[in-house]
């Protein structure tokens, strides 16, 4: 495929490759820098995927310690190290906004850099890149560095394929959202590198606690009408991936066609995620509130407003009709 020719004849003109994700880096974006990283020093070229200091996800330690204790090859870069690097690049993975990369004063170093992401674009991607590839069909960065891989010929220790596929599941919310043939072909790839479902399901286990917290909050949610169902947390502050989470989870249920979760993310910010099977183009709904993303799955924040509010709101934009 183009891309892959263009991305490879891209790199090779740079000494450096410096790997970086989205703020809060999830196993998506971490596997696939690994991998990326993985593939360039097969190539023979240079490359240091970003540490940075936003929370990583739980399962992004975990896959840390995993590549640790088999010394994998692999090495980080930090910000204090940039000072005195030449012919870098930087290669962006899972994200496309500026703002939400894992470091945006990154930018400023001016190097050339390269886009390949699977959300859909806005005002705020990144601009003057060298080369950009955003796919919004692929269900995640894991299934574009697969066809590069396959690209390339190249295999890929086990771990590897392990943290990858996990990091596949994630992004599908277990191979239910965003899933295409391709998915499962690349997939069925990994596993055939050797994947480990055991070690990938460790890998993903959740902390207890915040599976019962779940469990109260979906016991607690109620359907607004015959196919959107809404969940509203308490008082207490949340992430964003948990409020997804939610929706993500309330597709599962009868008649759930399109979710939506209300919380508190800081003091006076509250969140909105929405989520859909495909059929009830839930960025319209979250569009009129403000906020964006793909038409089965958006978010938006609102500021200085009570939960109670934010649910009076989106109620009245659902209401409101022609959606
Ligand atoms: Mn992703």
């Amino acid at each position: 495929m183009d891309m892959y020719q263009n991305l490879f004849d891209v790199v090779k003109k740079h000494d450096l490759v410096v790997i970086m994700t989205h703020k809060n880096p999830d196993l998506d974006g971490f596997s696939s820098s690994i991998c990326m990283s993985y593939m360039l020093n097969k190539m023979g070229i240079e490359s240091r995927v970003f540490l940075g200091e936003t929370e990583r996800d739980i399962s992004v330690i975990k896959a840390m310690k995993e590549l640790e204790k088999t010394s994998f090859p692999i090495q980080y870069i930090h910000q204090e190290e940039f000072e005195n690097l030449e012919n870098v690049l930087l290669l962006v993975l899972d994200v496309n906004k500026d703002f939400l990369l894992e470091y945006p004063e990154i930018l400023q170093q001016k190097w050339d850099t390269v886009v390949i992401d699977h959300h859909i674009k806005d005002v705020h991607y990144i601009k003057d890149t060298v080369m950009s590839y955003v796919n919004a069909n692929a269900s995640s960065i894991v299934e574009i560095m697969v066809g590069y891989l396959q690209y390339l010929g190249m295999n890929i220790p086990p771990l590897l394929a392990t943290i990858l596929l996990a990091g596949m599941e994630i992004d599908t919310n277990s191979f239910n959202v965003k899933t295409t043939a391709e998915t499962f072909l690349s997939a069925a790839y990994l596993m055939s590198n050797g994947a480990d479902t055991i070690k990938k399901q460790e890998l993903l286990k959740e902390v207890k606690s915040t599976y019962i917290k779940k469990q109260y909050f979906i016991k607690n949610s109620r359907m607004i009408n015959e196919k959107m169902a809404l969940c509203v947390l308490d008082q207490s502050v949340y992430s964003n991936k948990f409020l997804a989470s939610l929706s993500e989870d309330l597709l599962q249920f009868e008649n759930v066609e399109a979710s939506f979760t209300i919380g508190k993310l800081k003091d006076q910010r509250i969140g909105i995620s929405a989520r859909s099977l495909g059929n009830i183009n839930v960025l319209e709904i979250i569009r009129r509130l403000g906020g964006g993303g793909h038409l089965t799955e958006a978010a938006t924040q609102i500021e200085n407003q009570t939960i109670a509010e934010v649910e009076k709101q989106l109620l009245s934009v659902i209401e409101g009709g022609n959606i």
